[in-house]
Parts: structure tokens; sequence; C-alpha cells
């Protein structure tokens, strides 16, 4: 049977347009780097927030904030309800702050109806999920989780050479918590997101089961041939480097075409000296590759520097680098958390259909440690990573009352 406890729609919309007045932009999208000062002044207004309503602060050694509500027993780690506030540079005003909102529509909900939970809440803003600005993504949390050390995750440049560990100096979120999952335990974590594809729409359902995570694998490739005239290299004797990784990123996308339940994408080249009349010397490109399962992803990882080292030998173009340097597996969730998202949207007659999810998220990293699971709202066109990403109030408003119900039998059980 629902639960009485009603989240209060208006409030979290009219919050989650307050909070995106830092970092957005005319064409109402957003750009809120992560550790930027728009993500500094929503760091401090989520933390103004919190305080109101009855949570002590921590923030870590790499800036995850985790803010607690105490419970009837504080002997147990706080159930984590958590997202992320930093956005892709052409982003929407949703994707994760959609989440972080309804944890603090929750927490808000829980405080106005003076409910105590048995178990402490802790609503939780994650640094750097988006990887946009310091890949990889998902940073704090896999900081949190153990698979990067605190060194490895201050390392990371922008592409102005700007470290991650300074930027989190320079706007005084540089925690004294060590990040680290034994110093900031949890007992469980729930993460309301926007579905960013477009199963739900096409179904007309709001809220989407998600059952799991797939494989995600970032590469950096480095491609080095030699500066040449335009207009005196004759056009069969060259090492053309930009023309090679043109060939490579059309390979590329054939061989994710070829494998079924697989994806790969090239968004961000680099080449210099960038002279209209030089041939490129050396050329950068990433790879973002995933799949439906670990072995779908291995076989289309072998395939992709197969393939592109057979063009590199025919054009006599080197690869110097062909680093994968961020791989997470495929996440299945826990199977009781799963339950109670699948109960608590039904009982709210949002329908209940399970769902994978194509993009990555901190619950993949909180999955690895703690019992996790997370529940998807509808979003228009499936669009995302974009400024037209949208979802509707009561979407919103029924993410947030799943994640409520969800919660409340989670700490029940
Ligand atoms: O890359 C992703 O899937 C996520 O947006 N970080
Ligand atoms: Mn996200
Ligand atoms: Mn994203
Ligand atoms: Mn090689």
């Amino acid at each position: 049977m629902a639960s009485t406890l009603n989240i209060n729609t208006s409030r979290i919309n009219a919050d989650l347009m307050e909070s995106c007045q830092w970092g957005s932009t005319p064409d109402g999208g957003m750009n809120r780097l992560t550790l930027n000062d728009d993500d500094r002044r929503v760091r401090e207004w989520f933390i103004s927030q919190v305080k109101k309503y009855g949570c002590t602060v921590r923030v870590d050694a790499v800036g995850n904030i985790f803010a607690t509500r105490p419970g009837t027993n504080n002997d147990l780690p706080p159930i984590g309800l958590g997202s992320h506030l930093d956005t892709q540079p052409a982003g929407g005003k949703y994707d994760g702050i959609v989440g972080v909102h309804s944890a603090l529509e929750v927490l808000k909900s829980l405080h106005d109806n003076k409910v105590q939970t048995y178990a402490p809440i802790a609503v939780i803003n994650w640094t750097n999920e988006e990887g946009a600005r310091f890949p990889p993504a998902m940073l704090g949390s896999g900081v949190w989780a153990g698979k990067f050390s605190p060194e490895y995750a201050y390392e990371r440049t922008d592409l102005k050479g700007v470290k991650l560990g300074d930027e989190l100096e320079r706007i005084g979120f540089k925690g004294n918590v060590p990040a680290s999952r034994e110093a900031n335990p949890l007992s469980a974590h729930y993460e309301v997101h926007i579905e960013q594809g477009p199963v739900l729409e096409a179904e007309n359902k709001p809220i989407g089961v998600v059952t799991g995570v797939q494989a995600i694998s970032w590469f950096n490739v480095e491609l080095r041939g030699r500066e040449q005239h335009c207009g005196t290299t004759p056009m069969d004797r060259r090492a053309d480097t930009l023309l090679t990784a043109a060939q490579m990123i059309v390979a590329i996308n054939g061989i994710a075409l070829s494998i079924p339940g697989s994806l790969a994408s090239v968004a961000v080249i680099n080449s210099t000296p960038q002279s209209i009349n030089t041939l490129a010397s050396v050329v950068q490109f990433n790879i973002d590759a995933r799949a439906k399962d670990d072995e779908t992803l291995a076989r289309l990882e072998a395939a992709l520097e197969k393939k592109c080292h057979e063009i590199s030998k025919e054009a006599g173009v080197e690869i110097r680098t062909w680093d994968r340097f961020w791989n997470a597996k495929r996440t299945v969730f826990n199977e009781r958390m799963v339950g109670f998202v699948r109960e608590t949207a039904t009982e709210n007659g949002f329908g209940n259909r399970d769902i994978q999810s194509g993009a990555g998220h901190d619950s993949v990293y909180t999955a690895s440690r703690v019992p996790t699971s997370m529940i998807f709202i509808r979003c228009k066109g499936g669009i995302s990573h974009n400024p037209a990403e949208y979802s509707s109030s009561e979407d919103i408003a029924a993410g947030a009352q799943v994640l409520l119900g969800a919660t409340l039998k989670y700490d029940a059980y």
C-alpha cells in the first residue's frame, strides 16, 4: 500500500529551478562543469538547504558532500540517496540534478512530517560524475568505493591543464574527511535519474525500475605522423595523420554496428599544428565504448584495437598511444532494493517497467560496495547531454515519490 507520506511537487520543482540559476545557459540548458564557480555556488546552496532540515554535513577529501539526517539508531550507516550536480558543457537541467533534488525533497518531506526513519538518511552530492572536465566519469563515487585513489583524482587535468585537486582547494571543497567508504559508510544507496533514453516515453510510463547498467570503457588514442606541405607532397606519397584518424573513426563506427548490443563513439578529436597548408603530425582522439555485458565489451575493444592497428600500418602512421584509461564493468543492482522500487512504483500507479541503463551513474560504484538500485523518470524524446533535455514536473515528482516509498521500505525491512 502506497505510503501516506507525499512529497511536495511544487517545492521540488521550484528548488530545482532555483539551483539551476548557477550555470544556466541562454538556450535553457546548463553548463556547470565540476568544481567551477557555478558548481561552488550550487554546493553552497545545497549545504544551506540541508542544514535547514536538520542535517549534519561532511565534505570528504574529493569534495563528495554527505548531508546526514539522524535516525532512531545512529549506530547504523545511513541510507544514501545521491546523485550529482555537475553537468555536461552543453547539458540540461535534469541529468544528475533531478537525483539530488529528489533526495533533498525526501529529506524535506520526512522533516515536515516529523517522520523519523530507523536508520539515518544521507543526501549525497557526488563529485565529478560527468567526467566532462576531468575524465574519467563517476570519479567522486569511484574514490569513495576504492576504485581510484584520491591522489589519482587530484592529478586529473582539464583541457587547460588545471588539476582537479587544485580546483577543489580553490573552491574550498577539499574536505578534511577521508574520501573512503570506511570514513563515510553507507548501508545502501538509491539514485533517481532521468532515463536519458526513449523507452519510458515510447511506452508512456513515468517510472523505470532500473535493474543494472551496461559496461563502459574510455580510450585515449594518439597518432603520430609528420608535418608535410599540402601543396608539394604528392597524394600518393603521404602519411596523412588526420586522414588516418578519419578512417579509424569510420571503422570504429562500423565495428560497433556489426556487434549487437555494443556502442562506440568518438566525440573528441584534436590535431596539431592546425595549419591549413600543413598536414597534421599529431592527432589525439577519445573513444567511448559500451556494451550490454563485459564479454561483448571485450570483443568490441579487441576488434577496435585490431582494425585501427591495421589502418595505421597501411597508412604508415604510428599509433603512439592506445590507452584504455577507464573501465566500469556491467552492474547488476540489488534484487531487494530493485523490488522495493518496483513495489512502490506499482502502488503509486506509475507502472513497473524494468530497464537497463545505457548511461553510467554514481550508483555503479556504490553498487560495488553496498546494496544499490536506481529509479528512472521519463525524459522528453530521450534527449540528454543536450540543452533541450526535459522532464515534466509531474514525472520529477513521481521519481521523488518512488524514492520516498522505496527508502521507507528499505528502512523498515
Ligand atoms: O557517461 C555517462 O554515461 C554518464 O553521463 N557519466
Ligand atoms: Mn548523470
Ligand atoms: Mn551525464
Ligand atoms: Mn601499437
